[in-house]
């Protein structure tokens, strides 16, 4: 996959490019990015990529000519533009990407983007979350890490699953890891017993009451689609509705 990055500061993505999993894939070239410096499409000697806001107003809005330029030989690629304005980025918005051939990422900065970009130039506005940032390039990289894990090859686990709890719409059970006791801080004694079906109830009602506590939002969601009923408990899956099967 090709992953094409719009902006003003390229040097921001040095190091999160080189390590862990995303240099990785790169080295292999299961992943390419591709850089793009927008000063190098700015305006007159200056490179100006910005300029103040039609109307009045405080602060400074990106220029619609040099993105455009800029993204002139990205055409055929799927371009998202980062905002706060933006629908908010999901799991499910980056399942999608994951499988594209070329997807561009452009960084919006200073306050706001000239909004003949994102109407001519762009295909999507995406939100990393409601918060304002300096940049989209956190945002940019937030992309490039959740599309990497996705790609053939890099994560060794069959990733599908990973995802798949996420899908199943409820958040991760705590885990724990050796030493049994740390400063006097148990691992709860459910996950030492051997008993797999105690420690899937265990997992799951840990899953549900933190999701209720921490994710209304989820939780309502969750409901809504049948709560536990429709997924499976254990991995042998939930017993056939002798109704409808064959037998
Ligand atoms: C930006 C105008 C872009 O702040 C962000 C952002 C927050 N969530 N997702 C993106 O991007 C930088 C600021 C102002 C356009």
């Amino acid at each position: 996959m090709r992953v094409d990055v719009v902006t003003a500061f390229p040097e921001y993505f040095s190091s999160p490019l080189e390590v862990s999993l995303v240099g990785r894939a790169r080295r292999e070239g299961v992943l390419e990015v591709v850089l793009h410096d927008l000063r190098r499409y700015g305006k007159g000697p200056h490179r100006q990529i910005d300029d103040a806001p039609f109307g009045g107003g405080a602060g400074m809005v990106m220029m619609v000519e040099p993105l455009a330029r800029a993204l002139e030989p990205l055409a055929s690629t799927h371009r998202v533009l980062f905002t706060p304005a933006g629908r908010p980025l999901l799991q499910e918005t980056i399942d999608r990407w994951s499988t594209l051939p070329a997807l561009t990422l452009i960084c919006g900065r200073y306050e706001g983007v000239d909004e003949r970009v994102a109407g001519h130039l762009v295909d999507e506005e995406i939100s990393l979350g409601d918060y304002v940032l300096l940049g989209g390039e956190v945002a940019a990289l937030a992309v490039i890490e959740g599309v990497t894990r996705l790609l053939p090859g890099v994560v060794g686990n069959p990733t599908s699953v990973l995802t798949e709890s996420f899908r199943d719409g409820l958040l991760e059970e705590p885990q724990y890891t050796r030493p049994a006791e740390f400063r006097g801080w148990r691992v709860p004694d459910v996950l030492l017993s051997g008993d797999h079906g105690a420690i899937a109830r265990w997992r799951r009602e840990r899953r549900e009451e933190r999701t209720r506590r921490r994710r209304p939002d989820l939780w309502e969601r969750y409901l809504a689609g049948g709560g536990a009923e429709t997924t499976a408990l254990d991995p042998a899956g939930p017993p056939e509705d002798s109704s409808t099967s064959s037998g």
